[in-house]
């Protein structure tokens, strides 16, 4: 039976994950946004590309949350993005309104599907969608890890004109300033990064990498990046409908893995059949979990703003 896959939010990341869900068949789509026309056009104009692309996919616009019932499941993108000057911390008012609105919609119609988050700021909208929604923690995660890798990894590969595929990375932490890209857990065709690159470069590339979503705000002016931060949310998707067990850095709820308990943020997880089936530890040098510590803080600070703006969220 085909997959159902609802994608709450149709504006840029919401409409270019439809299109890429359909392009790789991975099941229907329900595209959802307050702004129904929206929803509704773009679920119309993608559907009227199946037949020049070959793929066999339904695809459905709405503002109806009962359209949303018994989705496999559900990206949210619902919010809004940064302008130039903003930071990911400065949607969080905003956002969190959304957020509760659409896990009340989510938690009647669909308690049972794989939620993944893309809405910012991250870490604490996804950490905010669970408590809001009392999903399992196994079945709600947030796209960044994958995202800020990839930026990593590209930059990386124009610097040491290798190609994108020959880099293994990661990067860690919070999805903001302090996320923690792991130079020492990156290999370039099997080869240490360390011995390949100097500090000078690779300290340029690590701020980069860090800076990488306000680059593109810059440039676009009136919105955030869509094209990455959706195929990054697409992956995780297809690891969990095809049951690929795919290690991925996502942020997930941390019950002391790390060190930290009761905190959303980047770590490298197994996504299966089973939603979130592992965090996966790896050994970290003392720097980089002083780092990790950091940047958890820094989640956790932003929780208890989250707390002062909404006091349901103190339970
Ligand atoms: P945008 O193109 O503005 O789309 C957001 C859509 O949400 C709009 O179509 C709105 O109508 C819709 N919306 C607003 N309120 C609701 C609601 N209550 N229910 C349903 N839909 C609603 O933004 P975008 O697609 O560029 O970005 C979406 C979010 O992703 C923003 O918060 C961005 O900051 C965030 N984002 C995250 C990353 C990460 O790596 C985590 C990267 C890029 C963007």
């Amino acid at each position: 039976m085909k997959k159902k896959i609802t994608l709450i939010g149709a504006g840029q990341i919401g409409g270019t994950l439809a299109h890429l869900i359909s392009i790789k068949e991975l099941g229907d789509v329900v595209l959802f946004d307050v702004v129904e026309g929206v929803a509704k056009g773009k679920a119309l104009d993608i559907a009227q590309s199946t037949a020049v692309d070959g793929f066999d996919i339904n695809l459905q616009g709405t503002s109806n949350y009962e359209d949303i019932k018994n989705s496999d499941v559900i990206i949210i993108t619902a919010g809004v993005p940064r302008k130039p000057g903003m930071t990911r911390d400065d949607l969080l008012g905003t956002n969190l309104k959304i957020i509760k609105q659409v896990a009340e919609g989510i938690k009647k119609n669909s308690p049972d599907s794989f939620v993944i988050c893309i809405t910012n700021p991250l870490d604490v909208i996804v950490m905010a969608f669970q408590k809001y929604s009392g999903l399992p923690t196994n079945n709600v995660v947030g796209m960044a890890g994958i995202l800020d890798s990839s930026r990593f990894k590209y930059f990386l590969s124009q610097e040491l004109k290798v190609p994108v595929k020959s880099i293994q990375s990661l990067v860690l932490g919070g999805h903001g300033d302090t996320m923690v890209p792991m130079p020492n857990h990156t290999l370039v065709n099997k080869k240490p990064l360390t011995q390949l690159i100097k500090k000078e470069k690779l300290d340029l590339i690590i701020d980069r990498t860090r800076k990488g979503g306000a680059e593109i705000v810059k440039y676009l002016e009136k919105g955030s990046a869509f094209y990455a931060p959706a195929a990054s949310g697409v992956e995780m998707a297809e690891s969990y409908i095809k049951n690929l067990k795919k290690t991925l850095p996502c942020a997930a709820y941390l019950n002391g893995e790390y060190g930290v308990k009761n905190v959303y943020a980047g770590v490298p997880v197994i996504i299966g059949s089973e939603g979130v089936e592992k965090v996966v530890e790896i050994e970290l040098e003392k720097k980089e979990l002083e780092n990790f510590k950091i940047s958890t803080k820094a989640v956790e600070d932003l929780f208890s703003a989250a707390i002062k703006i909404d006091k349901d969220l103190d339970s």
